[in-house]
């Protein structure tokens, strides 16, 4: 662990430990801290504040969500360590970043994995979506309890020059989710994949260190990334689904009866988050076309057909699962 996660860590427990003696005084209030890397407003933190408000409702103030947005608690490695610990409560984090904490997760974050983005959510609303839900909360490594799924859409490239086709991205820097997958992913769609924290990216691209990055429409705008990079190509490489996660040691210490308030405020959520992601997507793309964002069409066939060696690679152990998957119309 470098210093600046200690560090982090560290400042989150010391604060956890602050809210836990105020819990034990009789005026007491549970305050649950929550983070997520996007700022106020973004599906993900709006859905989760609106959680809390229905919980403080619930328990006639008894417990509160503190929201903690715009990675004021770190990057999402962070995020993991913190609520692992049970310095922090609540985190909503991308598949992509849980890949390395529970391996099973990784068969979503293959490229071209999902048809469509109607596809993947059949698939998390469905059986399968349950059942890693299921391994992530019983994972011993894994620390967490999971409370749902949440949209991330579908993640095209950005840079300042068009990727229609792998020959496009011959040479170019793009970063990547810090897990190997990724990288491998990039580097067989003809670019130069780059592992980097998403803390770091937007330093990262205003001063050329990366090239370009990938995601979907409500990051390029909510994050700034569009006033750096300018073009962006529909790939349509991933379409990686987040989860929104409780810390198991603050989970244990929970009533039955809070656990299940909280579960079904998490449901609840979840659907909440859909709605507004969808119409966020909605606006995201207006707003960066309006601010000068070029939409591009790309070759998806030629970047499925150059990526069939990860899939190869990393979905053989999954091969059943695929299978499943395929599967569901
Ligand atoms: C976003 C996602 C974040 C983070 C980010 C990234 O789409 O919402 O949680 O994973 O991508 O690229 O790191």
């Amino acid at each position: 662990m470098n210093m600046r996660r200690y560090l982090l860590i560290a400042a989150a427990a010391a604060a956890g430990a602050a809210g836990g003696l105020a819990a034990g005084t009789a005026t007491a209030q549970t305050v649950w801290k929550a983070s997520d890397v996007h700022p106020l407003g973004y599906p993900t933190v709006e859905a989760i504040e609106r959680m809390g408000k229905k919980l403080e409702a619930a328990t006639k103030g008894r417990i509160k969500i503190q929201m903690y947005p715009s990675m004021q608690l770190g990057g999402e490695k962070e995020m993991i360590e913190q609520a692992q610990v049970g310095a922090l409560q609540i985190a909503r984090i991308s598949v992509g970043a849980m890949g390395p904490v529970v391996d099973d997760l990784n068969v979503f974050n293959l490229p071209f994995v999902f048809r469509d983005e109607a596809h993947m959510r059949k698939v998390i609303d469905g059986p399968i979506g349950q059942e890693l839900l299921e391994r992530v909360s019983t994972s011993p490594q894994s620390k967490l309890i999971v409370l749902g799924w949440m949209d991330a859409g579908t993640r095209n490239v950005y840079a300042n020059k068009p990727a229609t086709k792998p020959a496009d991205l011959k040479g170019m820097k793009i970063r990547m989710m810090g897990n190997p997958l990724f990288v491998e992913t990039m580097n067989a769609m003809g670019g130069n994949g780059v592992a980097m924290g998403f803390n770091e990216l937007f330093g990262a691209l205003q001063t050329g260190v990366v090239d370009g990055a990938e995601n979907n429409p409500p990051t390029l705008l909510a994050q700034n990334h569009y006033t750096v990079s300018k073009v962006y190509s529909l790939t349509g490489h991933l379409i990686i689904p987040e989860i929104f996660v409780f810390s198991k040691r603050t989970w244990e210490t929970l009533s039955a009866e809070d656990q299940a308030l909280v579960k079904k405020l998490s449901r609840e959520a979840q659907l909440e988050q859909r709605a507004l992601w969808d119409a966020y997507v909605a606006e995201a793309t207006t707003k960066l076309k309006a601010a000068g964002v070029k939409f591009v069409e790309a070759d998806k066939a030629a970047f499925y057909a150059a990526t069939q060696p990860v899939r190869d690679k990393y979905g053989s152990k999954y091969a059943a699962l695929l299978k499943r998957i395929a599967d569901t119309k």
